[in-house]
Order: structure tokens, then sequence, then C-alpha cells
């Protein structure tokens, strides 16, 4: 091995703080990706690393197979060799209805019977939702990661461990003690739902190409013969069950089975749970299918196994599937239909966005008959015609979008999609700037779509929350020309908005207190109501606390913008060029002139530093006298991390009325749970006196 030399010659000094680094840094990582419980910052889990590496390449002897550091160690393969899976991977029965998983139960039940097994009343299952990714095969060998293969056809799979070890939720060691001499554990591979989409969004402004969907990102980074790429690629791991084993005597039940797969560093899926019979089994689709759109992975059903593994062995399997698990489907959040024709639709920002009309199809739970296809550029990576068999995709809360041609179902004269030369709504040229996938109408406020937009964009809730200026009035009150920038809303009279279609007296003066209400506001909702180009929640937060007023920023030039946590180049120059736009200065006066205010942050962090600072809590149920969104902002401009999800970094759980599975869940793992009518900073009749 090159380095400094032999063993003997690395100082015991030097040896020791390699082993304390090593020991550090796979705790974190047990405490970060197991037991979701990180204890350092990510800064200085890093320094940490970057400590290792650097007494590594000191003294090359110090570096173990098993290093944190050597999670990217291989050069690129040209195969993939083969695996032999001592335990086949087999594959899952699948239940489409409540009456095939009944009968799947009742299946077992007659089998178990019939093999002189005491069933009692309902069989009891491990119910875990069916993750959409790749499944692997992992192989500790005393503790020690072997290998790592794909399914492959369930007896002979690809070995992707150069590509596995990358992934940085896989230990390459186990932790804790008494490991079997053979361990291989089955996991799924996925890319959580929330790096897909960032993946994606990145692919397309680079021009490269993009997933179709979750489970095709996992496969296609595992098939990498680069593992420089795979480590590219934000991949997660949730283990679920074994393979070939030797030395260990597992535990009689799935469910405890998991669970010392945990203590080992393996992570599990935190949503599994025990159930009783079929009706146990159906109360948890139905939860999990509740919350699907919020889970952070793409799952395609549940999987229901029967807890007790001695009763694996009784009910046995066939044809390559067990009998003593089954995968009960949702809903496909994939179909194919007929592309109708395309329509060019303007943003805010002008940006054209083309729209693919369908015909109808019932996908992910909704009839859907438009979908996007993004930009002109998507078109022609996808090679999209009118008259096309297209995949559609809805899943979660995204929109619809076209992800894939079927290609063998192009009929003769499949129109091409012309990129527009003039702006569908008002006649402008559409420029397309060299490089660029976005074409976009250079009409800015001149065209009214480009209005509507932003008028729609700084009512919105998580702007400036205008209640009950919707889509139709904003197209009256343009059309009409009532209002030509946001800062003209705050003049709008009852008078005039009683001239407008389904506008009555009590509407207008709903509308205008909603108005009046709208012009106590904060500065991130402000700089976030102002449409800038790639100023989003987050960056407009970002902007808020590091200027901490208004005026600063609009003095700001690029390299101080820069300096903003998340600020690089492109988001800087497009907040440069809004402040530098004479008419949007206008605008921006002109909402201040009428009254739009907000505290600054000066006070806010003073406040910060209560009870709530750093909390992480959660709010669910109906809360009465308030919307979800004022509770959320007062929790963080109290300090408090609202999220959306129960989990052991909880600090609190906050219920209105009908809180569902969260409490369930927090009271399982032992969260605080307050009403909030016990919380005197949500109650809207104190703040409003103090
Ligand atoms: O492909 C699978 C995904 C998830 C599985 C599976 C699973 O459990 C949560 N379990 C088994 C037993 C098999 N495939 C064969």
């Amino acid at each position: 091995m090159a380095g400094s030399g032999a063993g003997a010659r690395v100082p015991a000094k030097a040896r020791r703080r390699a082993e304390a680094l090593r020991e550090q840094l796979h705790d974190h990582n047990y405490r970060y990706y197991v037991l979701d419980e990180p204890s350092i910052p990510d800064a200085e889990y890093d320094r940490l690393m970057q400590a290792l590496r650097e007494l590594e390449a000191e003294h090359r002897e110090l570096v173990t197979p098993d290093s944190p550091t050597q999670r990217v160690g291989a050069s690129p393969a040209t195969s993939f060799a083969e695996v032999s899976h001592a335990v086949p991977m087999q594959s899952l029965d699948n239940a489409f209805s409540i009456d095939e998983l009944r009968e799947f139960d009742r299946r077992v039940r007659q089998r178990l019977e019939s093999a002189g097994e005491e069933v009692g009343d309902a069989i009891e299952y491990t119910a875990e939702p069916k993750l959409d990714g790749a499944a692997v095969s992992v192989r500790y060998e005393n503790g020690m990661l072997a290998w790592a293969a794909t399914r492959g056809d369930g007896v002979t799979g690809e070995d992707v461990t150069h590509n596995v070890r990358t992934i940085k939720a896989v230990p390459l060691r186990l932790s804790g003690s008494d490991h079997p001499a053979v361990l291989e554990a089955r996991a799924e591979v996925f890319m959580p739902r929330a790096e897909f989409e960032r993946y994606n969004a990145a692919a397309r402004e680079r021009d490269d190409r993009t997933f179709v969907n979750p489970r095709n990102a996992a496969a296609g980074s595992l098939r990498q013969l680069d593992p420089q790429v795979t480590a590219q690629r934000p991949l997660d791991i949730f283990f679920f069950g074994l393979g070939e084993v030797d030395g260990w005597e597992v535990p009689d039940s799935q469910s405890r089975m998991l669970e010392q797969l945990r203590t080992w560093g393996l992570r599990t899926c935190p949503d599994h749970q025990r159930v009783k019979g079929p009706d146990g089994c159906l109360a948890y689709y139905e939860a999990l299918q509740a919350r699907r759109a919020e889970l952070d992975y793409e799952i395609d059903g549940v999987v229901y196994k029967v807890d007790s593994r001695r009763w694996h062995e009784v009910l046995g399997s066939v044809s390559r599937a067990p009998r003593w698990a089954i995968a009960h489907k949702f809903p496909a959040q994939e179909e194919i239909t007929v592309l109708k024709s395309v329509e060019f639709q303007v943003g805010r920002t002008g940006a054209l966005t083309p729209v693919a009309r369908l015909e109808p199809v019932f996908v992910g739970g909704v009839t859907v008959s438009n979908a996007t296809l993004h930009n002109l550029d998507e078109i022609e990576r996808l090679d999209v015609r009118v008259g096309d068999t297209v995949v559609v995709r809805r899943a979660g809360d995204v929109i619809p979008q076209v992800v894939q041609v079927v290609a063998e179902r192009r009929p003769k004269g499949a129109r091409r999609i012309k990129p527009p030369t003039h702006c569908p709504v008002c006649g402008s040229d559409v420029a397309r700037p060299a490089g660029e996938a976005v074409a976009r109408c250079v009409g800015g406020l001149y065209c009214s779509a480009q209005r509507k937009e932003a008028l729609r964009h700084f009512a919105s809730r998580r702007a400036m929350d205008i209640d009950g200026l919707g889509t139709r009035l904003i197209e009256q009150l343009v059309d009409g020309e009532f209002v030509k920038t946001p800062a003209d809303l705050y003049d709008l009279d009852q008078q005039t908005l009683m001239s407008l279609e389904r506008m009555g007296e009590k509407s207008a003066e709903n509308l205008l207190a909603a108005l009046d209400h709208s012009r106590e506001t904060t500065l991130p909702r402000f700089l976030f109501a102002l449409g800038i180009r790639s100023v989003g929640e987050a960056t407009a937060k970002a902007l808020a606390e590091h200027f901490g007023d208004l005026e600063p920023l609009m003095a700001a030039d690029e390299e101080a913008l820069e300096e903003v946590p998340d600020v690089g180049p492109i988001v800087a120059a497009h907040v440069r060029a809004f402040f530098a736009e004479p008419h949007n200065l206008e605008v921006v006066r002109a909402l201040v002139g009428k009254g739009v205010r907000w505290p600054s942050i000066g006070s806010v962090q003073a406040s910060v530093k209560s009870w709530w600072s750093g909390k992480r809590v959660v709010i669910t149920g109906t809360l009465d006298g308030l919307t979800r969104e004022e509770a959320k902002d007062k929790l963080e401009r109290l300090g408090a991390k609202v999220t959306t999800s129960v989990s052991q970094k909880t600090d609190l759980l906050i219920t209105g009325k009908d809180a569902g599975s969260k409490l369930d869940k927090a009271k399982e793992l032992g969260i605080r749970v307050v009403e909030i009518h016990e919380l005197p900073e949500l109650n809207p009749q104190i703040e409003s006196t103090s």
C-alpha cells in the first residue's frame, strides 16, 4: 500500500486518534440514520470526517475497509459480477382489493389450522409500507459489510457492493455486539421523494437526463458502473428482512427481528406496526394511504407479514412467493393515455409552460386530463408528439406530469410540437436565450396573464394570505382594469367589489377585512409575495434574516447578496434585477405607503429566546379560530421549527379537534402532547391585546 511506510512507523497517538474518529463518526451515523436523532450539527460531522481524511492521507496504513472515508473507493467497473443468493430473493403476491386481502387471511388461517396450529381470534401481522425502490441483499460477515447484490432473477443478482457502500445510511460495519457470523439483510434502496424532485429539477436546469420516477432513480443509480456517480445520488435504504443467516437465533417475531436489525445499525422503516387480523391490516392501510402524500418516500402499497416467524416455516412458499406475506397495492400512480394537444400557459415570470391536454385517465386516485410537460427542452428530450400514447404520473400533491412516450404506440401522422414565437395571451414576442430550457413572454406586466399570476401569488396563503381573493376574482379585477399592481388591491372599495360577478355585500366586506388584515405581515412573507424570480419561501426567509429589514436588502449589491446562506450568483442577480427596476420599487413603496408593515427581525429574534427556541413541533387536528398557517407562523416567530410528521426528534405535538394518527404516534413515542387551547401563545385574543 502506498503511504508513509510500514504500520510500525505510524505513531501510536495517530493510530488512537484515527480509531477514536472512526468510532465517533460511526456513532454519529447511527444516531443520524437509524435513531433519527443527530447529536451534533452537520458542520461538526464534516470536521470530524475531514480530520480523519487528513490523518489517513498522512498515514495510509490507518485506512481500514470500514472507515467512513472509504465509501467511494473503487474505480469504475466494466460490468457487474454475478452473485448467487444462498436464500432466494423472493417476490410478493399482490392483493388489489379488500376481498383479496380477506381471502389471503383466510388462506393463512386455514393452512395454519390444518397444520395443527392454535390460531386464536385474529392472526397477528406486521404491516410495513411497501417502498417503491430497488430490492437489495446486503451481507455482513462478523459485523463487516462483505457485499451487496441486486435481486436479479431472485436466484442470481448483480454485485453492486461498490455502489451500496456509497449510501450513507448503509453501515460499513454493524453497531452493537453479538453480530452473527453471517447476516444477509434484505432491503429496499430508494430515493426520498423530496430528493427525487430536487434531483430532477436540477437535471432539467442543466439539461441533463431526468428520472421517470423514484424507483427508476434508485434502480438506475444502483446500476452505475462508476461508484462516484452513485455517490452523487441521494439514496437511502430501509431494511425489512433476512436472507442467509449463520450464528444468530433469529427472534420468532418479524417485528422483534426488525428491532434487532435496528440495534445493529440497519435502518428500518419507522412506520411499521403490528396489527391484528384483516381489520387491523385495513385500518393500517387506510391510515398510511391518508399520509401517503406527506411521506418522504414513495410507496406503492403495504406489505403484511404473518408476525410469527415460526409460522413462516409452517406456511412455506409457492412459486417464489412466500405464503406468509402479501403486498396490498395502492391505486397506480402511473397510467398511459393519449396526448390530444399541447397548450402554452403563461406564468408569473412570463415562463411559457407546455401543458398536455390528455384523454382523461384515472391515476393516483383522481381523473387527470391535464399534465405538465415542464418546458421546451422536456418536449425535445421526451420527443413527445400530439397523438402519442404517453405515461402520466401523479404522485402525492405534485402536479401530474408526462414522463415518457410509449414509442411503439406512435400513430402515423403524430404531430411535432412547435415552440411558440408569440405569447398566446398578449401577443408579445417570446424569448428563449441560448442554452435556456424555458421560453418567456417578454411582455412583463403588460401581459395580463403575468399580472394575474403575480396577483395570485401575492395573495396566496403562504404569501400575504388574502382570504377570498381567488383566481376568478383576480381575473375580473385585471380584465376590468381595476387592479394593475398588488398595491392597487389596497385601494379597492366596497362599491367596486360589489360591481363584480358573484360578489355580494358580505363577500365584499369579508374581502376588504382580509385585505386589511394582510397589511400586518412578516418580512419573509412580504419578500416571498413580491414574486422575485427564484426567491421561494426559504430564500425569502434567509434574506430577511440576513438583512433584518427591507431597505438594506434593496440597497444590497450582488456581492452582499451572495453572503446570504444558499444565495448563489443566479439568485443574487435576480434579486438585484428586481430592485433595480423602477417599476418594482414603485410598487414596493406604494405597498408600504398603503400600510403594509412587518415587525423588524431584531424584535423577532429577541422573542426567539423563549422556551420555544429550537423546539421541533408538529400540529395536528382542527384548530379553532386559527388556521394551520397562522399557528405555524406564530410558532416560527417564537423560534420553533414546525414539521409535518411525528418522529423521535419531535419535542411537542399540538393538537386541535379530531387529532388522528399523529396523536397515536406521539403517544407511542412518548412525545409530549398539548392541546392548542392550553397555549396562550397561540390564542388569537391574547395576542391581539398585547
Ligand atoms: O419487495 C419487498 C418489499 C418489501 C419484499 C418485502 C418487503 O417487506 C416490507 N418482503 C418480502 C418478504 C419480500 N419482498 C419477498
